[in-house]
This record gives C-alpha cells, sequence and structure tokens, in this order.
C-alpha cells in the first residue's frame, strides 16, 4: 500500500473520530514529547476530544515547552472506567511493548489504533499505520498530518515538531538527516520556530543535581583496550549521594566522545539487580538489532534495553557480543595516528 494511501486514511479516520487518546513509548525523549504536543494541538484545533494516555511520566525537562501542560493533565477518561475511545494514536513506538507502562488497553479501549512511527523494527500493529523507516522522526509523519489538515504555519505545533526532528537528528546533523528534513526544518524556521530558544532549553536542562549525578556516571567510565567499548554506569548509591531521581536521556551520547568509540554503553540501576542500558554506536554495529537480542530496540545508532540480573555478568556477556561483532582478530593498525 503507498504512504500517501495510508496518510489519506489516516486523515479520513480522524475526521470521522471524536475522542482521542494520544500516547508514546515509555522513557518519552524529545521525539516523544514533540510528536505528542502537535498531535494533541492539531486535534484541539480540528474540535476534537484529545488526551494525553501518560501524563505521569513526561519528564519536566520539557516543561518550556508550550503546549507541555497537554501531556502532563489526566485523561478524564479514568473516572469512566472501559469507556471505548473512537481512536488512539500510537506515536514514536516500534512495538507495543514499548508503549508507556501508564497505558492499560483494558482500561482504554479504542474503535481505531494507528500507529505512526519511524522506526525498521516496527511490528506493524494497529488497525492504520504510518510506518516509514526513512523519516528522521516520528515528529516529521505528524508534520505529513499536520500539513493534511492546513495547520502547518501554527507555531506551536511548529515548535513542538521541530523539537522532536531536531532531537532525533542531532539539530539536523546526524547521518539519518535528509534534505527533506532540512526544507520542513526551513519551513518551520520561516514560520517563527525560535530554534536558538529550543536549543538552549533542551542542552541546558540540568539542575546541580543532575549534574553531580552527571559528574559520577562520567567518573565510572571504563573503556577496553583498544578504546573501541566504552561504557559507564549510574548506580542508586550515586542516586542518593547526589539526591538526583530524575531522567538520564542523553548521558550515554558523553560514552561516543572519544575518537576510537565504536560503542558506548550506559547501565543505570533502577532497583537492586534491574538495569536500564542505553546504547549508542557509530554504525558498525546495530545497536537496534543489538538491543532487540536483550528484549529492547531502537535505532541503529541509538537503542536501550533493560535487564534484571548480575551488572558484571551481563556487561561481559554484551562487551563479548561487541567485540566480536566489531571484527576482533583482525590486527589494529593504529589509524589513529596516521589519520592525525
Ligand atoms: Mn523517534
Amino acid at each position: 500500500v503507498k504512504s500517501t494511501d495510508q496518510l489519506q486514511k489516516v486523515v479520513a479516520a480522524i475526521e470521522a473520530s471524536h475522542s482521542f487518546g494520544v500516547l508514546s513509548h515509555i522513557d518519552p525523549d524529545g521525539d516523544a514529547a514533540g510528536c505528542m504536543i502537535a498531535t494533541l494541538v492539531m486535534l484541539r484545533a480540528l474540535g476534537k476530544e484529545a488526551h494525553c494516555l501518560q501524563s505521569q511520566e513526561v519528564p519536566d525537562i520539557y516543561n518550556f515547552l508550550p503546549g507541555y501542560d497537554l501531556l502532563i493533565e489526566e485523561h478524564p477518561i479514568r473516572r469512566y472506567e472501559h469507556q471505548e475511545l473512537d481512536c488512539v494514536l500510537v506515536l514514536d513506538c516500534s512495538n507495543p511493548t514499548r508503549i508507556s507502562w501508564d497505558y492499560d488497553q483494558a482500561s482504554y479501549p479504542a474503535k481505531t489504533v494507528v500507529n505512526i512511527d519511524h522506526h525498521k523494527d516496527n511490528s506493524l500493529f494497529g488497525d492504520l499505520l504510518i510506518v516509514d523507516p526513512k523519516a528522521t522522526s516520528t515528529a516529521e509523519l505528524v508534520f505529513r498530518l499536520v500539513q493534511r489538515f492546513g495547520l502547518s504555519k501554527d507555531l506551536v505545533i511548529g515548535t513542538a515538531i521541530y523539537t522532536g526532528m531536531a532531537t532525533d537528528t542531532g539539530y539536523f546533523t546526524y547521518s539519518n538527516t535528509t534534505a527533506k528534513a532540512m526544507r520542513i526544518g526551513a519551513e518551520l524556521l520561516e514560520t517563527g520556530v525560535d530554534v536558538a530558544f529550543l536549543r538552549r532549553n533542551l542542552d541546558s536542562c540540568f539542575t546541580p543535581n543532575r549534574l553531580a549525578f552527571l559528574g559520577k556516571v562520567l567518573s565510572s567510565i571504563e573503556t577496553t583496550d583498544d578504546g573501541a567499548v566504552v561504557w559507564m554506569r549510574g548506580t542508586l548509591d550515586m542516586r542518593r549521594e547526589t539526591d538526583f531521581w530524575g531522567s538520564t536521556e542523553q548521558f550515554a551520547n558523553y560514552a561516543m566522545k572519544t575518537r576510537s568509540a565504536q560503542v558506548g554503553l550506559l547501565f543505570v540501576q533502577e532497583d537492586d539487580s534491574e538495569y536500564k542500558v542505553s546504547i549508542r554506536s557509530r554504525g558498525k554495529i546495530d545497536a537496534g538489532e543489538f538491543a532487540a537480542r536483550y528484549g529492547g530496540g531502537g535505532h541503529a545508532r541509538a537503542a536501550g534495553c533493560r535487564f534484571t540480573g548480575n551488572l558484571e555478568e551481563v556487561l561481559s556477556d554484551m562487551i563479548c557480543i561487541i567485540q566480536r561483532g566489531l571484527g576482533e582478530g583482525v590486527p589494529s593498525t593504529d589509524r589513529s595516528r596516521v589519520a592525525r
């Protein structure tokens, strides 16, 4: 089925529906937050009743975004158990297990589930789909919908879309950046989106406690002898020492700050033997495929998973797999010295 037909079907479903639920993946990032805001503002502009289904989970680092209040207000349908919604839009989720823990399908049944996503491992769940792995972000796909409804000049929507696209492309510099994405970026800039304001607020989202915790995480750095695999950890003790309990989003990026790093891992302890792992890759290893081995998922260069068990055991298991993938055994010819 052609993607334009799919888009047309989703447009028709939105027109025919009245009550909506909008949600995204657990640990919402800038793309998740951005496309939820854009979708909610779009639906309300169309006169629909639309609410966020994961109001408990959106980190307050996004509270500077216009429309953030729509993400944190509780869905009124909680008061009427098992009332069916006309339509639930699931954004930036590759499969139903990535859907917010806040969401309980039994409490929020829907006549139509729409799956809008750009992960290449999307399981194609739902009744209607807009799934395009070539899109930089789910926000870019939501923008196509927004255009169909003539709302592409709305500044709140534009700001949210830009946030999603900038998050997933590293401000239009990662390898997934396309000319098409930059044209949308230019269009949003012309609409009046304040890109410097967004950069400042997305980057300067640290509290002193968050910085102190990051400092401890950075100090934990370890690498393989060749420096190709880099890992760091954030423990519950570090949490207590710094009294920081918030989101560790983007901390894993620091593992990739050396020239030699091919793969970076960040282990954040959630409970005694429960860990969240963030994975970054320069491209030789597919981070999403690697994460899938441990029940997680994501993209080729950024992914995540969780596990319960002994950290040292899982860690050495992971390093083994990564080194094999990077082609250990091939004698290294210290290219870095030549290159410089
Ligand atoms: Mn995304």
